[in-house]
């Protein structure tokens, strides 16, 4: 069965590789959605970018009603506001691993704290780029 997984990225990391570069790296997300794509021709992979808390919930409930393999999701400043997007990912079935670039604990305090950490299967949090293909890399392997 090939794997289909989607990305999902929340508000402002439209931005990424032209603010910022010392906390976020220098690469934009296309630069990012092209790697991923070529790391892993063997997996269906969607990407979606959303600065809107509504439909990034509607994002999820698609996912698992077209029944999504996994979803890859750095849900950006609503990780630490957001009780809607928790909700929605403890209503689906399907495996959502969070990813940060930064290293939210080495941050402001404000930043510690994640509402969706709890409901996910896993948080990776520091490394960048690279955590997206390691959350990929896990999802395909564990069904
Ligand atoms: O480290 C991460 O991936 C974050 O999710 C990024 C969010 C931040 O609010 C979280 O605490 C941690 C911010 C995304 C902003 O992205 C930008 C990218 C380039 C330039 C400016 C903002």
């Amino acid at each position: 069965m090939k794997h289909h997984i989607l990305i999902l990225n929340g508000p402002n990391l439209n931005l990424l590789g032209q603010r910022e570069p010392d906390q976020y790296g220098d690469i934009s997300l296309d630069t990012l959605e092209q790697k991923l794509r070529a790391e892993f021709s063997d997996v269906e992979l969607s990407f979606y970018q959303s600065n809107h808390e509504g439909d990034l919930v509607d994002r999820l409930h698609e996912g698992h009603r077209s029944g999504l393999s996994g979803i890859v999701f750095n849900p950006g400043a609503y990780t630490h506001t957001s009780v809607a997007l928790r909700d929605a990912v403890k209503a689906i079935a399907t495996p959502v691993i969070e990813v940060h670039l930064s290293n939210i604990y080495s941050r402001e305090p404000f930043r510690h704290f994640s509402y969706l950490a709890p409901v996910c299967v896993g948080q990776i949090s520091g490394l960048g780029m690279a955590g997206y293909s390691l959350a990929v890399r896990w999802l395909k392997s564990h069904d």
